[in-house]
């Protein structure tokens, strides 16, 4: 796997400017302290790019343009910002050619930003987590290239108190019900709704059964079947399907 740090760095060394792509519906999951710093020491400015804005209410939003600014809110898949975002990058560029680095956690989107960017498929994007492998290089115009990364970080699919699992993990991975607890416990009124599940103020355990069961998933023996539904969960909320 390669050293997530060493490319952070790399990127943060080549590139005049970094945006920093985090999910709208998981924002301070999504961004990261280190990065953060590591841009502030080198001088260089960082904009927080927030994607996915489609999938959420406007007003939670709003609380984070002062705290995360400079900051810009898109969607890559609609479209929404990427002007905004164009303008953002070359006022910071003064005229000149700009080197931008995206960075950010597996899935937020950055793949889908630097194709909206550009108004054409470039970066090759997929719901499934870890796509992106090596740094790539893509040019935008004659202003802007761009450097995309994988956002490969080394999370452990042990570690479910991790709270990036909910975006990095791939729907394949080991446990699949830890992670599926960990979005219960953050956003358990949207996935009731989404799933046409009542709370009835069942712990995450008894509500991933309730949504098994409402899904028709059962082992043999009718068993509820956590894990194939802790799955289908994942690719549904990676897939943008649950809204906030
Ligand atoms: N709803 C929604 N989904 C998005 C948006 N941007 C990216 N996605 C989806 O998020 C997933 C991960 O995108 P990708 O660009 O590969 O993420 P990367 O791993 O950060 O490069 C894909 O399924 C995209 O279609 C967005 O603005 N809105
Ligand atoms: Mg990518």
């Amino acid at each position: 796997m390669v050293n997530f740090w060493k490319l952070v760095d790399s990127v943060i060394a080549e590139a005049d400017i970094i945006l920093m792509v985090v999910d709208a519906r998981v924002i301070e999951q999504t961004r990261n302290d280190e990065i953060e710093k590591k841009v502030a020491a080198s001088g260089k400015t960082l904009i927080t790019v927030i994607n996915k804005c489609d999938l959420v209410e406007k007003d939670v939003l709003e609380k984070y343009k002062k705290r995360l600014y400079p900051c810009v809110f898109v969607s890559a898949q609609k479209f929404y910002g990427m002007t905004l975002l164009r303008q953002m990058i070359l006022k910071q560029s003064k005229g000149r050619a700009v080197t931008v680095g995206v960075v950010g956690y597996p899935n937020t989107g950055k793949s889908s930003v630097i194709n909206a960017l550009k108004g054409k498929s470039s970066a090759g994007v997929s719901s499934v987590s870890g796509y992106t492998v090596g740094k790539q290089n893509i040019k935008i115009d004659n202003k802007i290239r761009v450097i995309d990364t994988p956002g490969v970080l080394s999370v452990s699919d042990d570690k479910a108190s991790s709270k990036l699992m909910i975006t990095a993990s791939r729907t394949d991975s080991k446990n699949p019900d830890l992670v599926a607890y960990e979005l219960l416990k953050s956003h358990r009124a949207s996935l009731m709704e989404y799933y046409g599940v009542e709370d009835q103020g069942e712990d995450e355990e008894e509500l991933l059964e309730l949504i098994a069961r409402k899904l028709n998933r059962f082992r043999s023996g009718g068993v509820p079947d956590t894990e194939t539904t802790a799955k289908m969960i994942l690719q549904d909320w990676q897939k943008g399907k649950i809204l906030l």
